[in-house]
């Protein structure tokens, strides 16, 4: 049986390809162990950026719904459990990541599968990709953040519309409403999207640690706790091996060699 979870590393940063195309790379329990194992390894690994991407013509159409159907005889699930024991942990580590996240979304994002694209630092998509808060159509809630970064992204007007009428978001559209970083062209993507992370993995990539905790801290600071937290985060960053070579490079007029310290 092929792995339902890839993780390959190239350069200095990690690739986790979600691999059930057969199914739009919707989650099972299986699927969800292995993720987490895997993104075990990727931290614990010197990648210095993570790339997550779906194998096939969809990025995750969110959860395997085979296995929630009770009139051919699954259980009666309680999602409540589903969700403390998979797509909250999963969501919270994706968001606790010190390293940056970028997300390749290759095809159709649908209910948890498109919040868990939004969940990393940085979307794109392929033109043809579309985003679907597909919970409404079958009575659920939005999950894996949505009710959280939908409005923060977009707006709640926007958020409103697109969890109660779960219609298809197209990837240029998602990018005009600040949804996601940007829309490519089909066949740029994995181009794009391998060179972001690559880029991103030779940047001094502690500091962009401290970027991402600055922006956690300002989703619920008010202005003066932010500045405090600027200032122990600058005296942090100015500390780190990275900022001395950068503003050396910038004095010698050479290109800087970050290490990530
Ligand atoms: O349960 C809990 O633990 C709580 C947590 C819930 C989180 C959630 O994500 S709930 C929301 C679940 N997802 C959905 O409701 C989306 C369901 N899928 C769709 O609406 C459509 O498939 C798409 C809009 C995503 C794509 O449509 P389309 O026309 O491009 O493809 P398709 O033909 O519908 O799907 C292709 C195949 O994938 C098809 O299988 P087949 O007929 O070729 O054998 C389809 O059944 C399968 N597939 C797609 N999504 C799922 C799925 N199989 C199982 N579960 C899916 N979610």
């Amino acid at each position: 049986m092929s792995e339902t979870i890839r993780l390959d590393y190239r350069d200095d940063y990690a690739v986790v390809t979600l691999n059930r195309p057969e199914r739009l790379n919707s989650f099972n329990a299986e699927m969800h162990e292995t993720l987490s194992a895997r993104l075990d390894d990727a931290a614990a690994s010197s990648a210095r950026a993570l790339l997550l991407t779906g194998e096939g013509r969809g990025f995750c159409a969110g959860q395997d719904l085979q296995d929630r159907n009770v009139e051919r005889g699954a259980g009666e699930p309680d999602l409540g459990d589903s969700l403390e024991r998979y797509y909250n942990p999963l969501i919270r580590r994706l968001r606790g990541l010190d390293i940056p996240v970028v997300c390749a979304v290759n095809g159709v994002a649908a209910g948890a599968g498109a919040n868990i694209a939004l969940a990393c630092d940085i979307v794109l998509a392929a033109r043809s990709a579309s985003f679907i808060q597909a919970f409404c159509k079958i009575g659920l809630v939005p999950d894996s953040g949505g009710t959280w970064i939908l409005p923060r992204l977009v707006g709640t007007a926007r958020a409103t519309g697109l969890a109660l009428l779960g219609e298809k978001l197209s990837a240029e559209r998602a990018e005009a409403w600040g949804l996601i970083w940007r829309c490519v062209d089909d066949d740029a993507l994995s181009g794009e999207a391998h060179a972001l992370a690559r880029h991103l993995a030779a940047q001094p990539t502690s500091g962009l640690a401290l970027i991402k905790r600055a922006f956690r801290g300002s989703l619920h600071n008010t202005l003066d706790q932010q500045l405090d937290l600027e200032r122990d985060l600058q005296r942090a960053a100015g500390r780190t091996v990275d900022y001395r070579e950068g503003v050396a490079a910038f004095v010698e007029k050479r290109k800087p060699v970050f290490k990530g310290r």
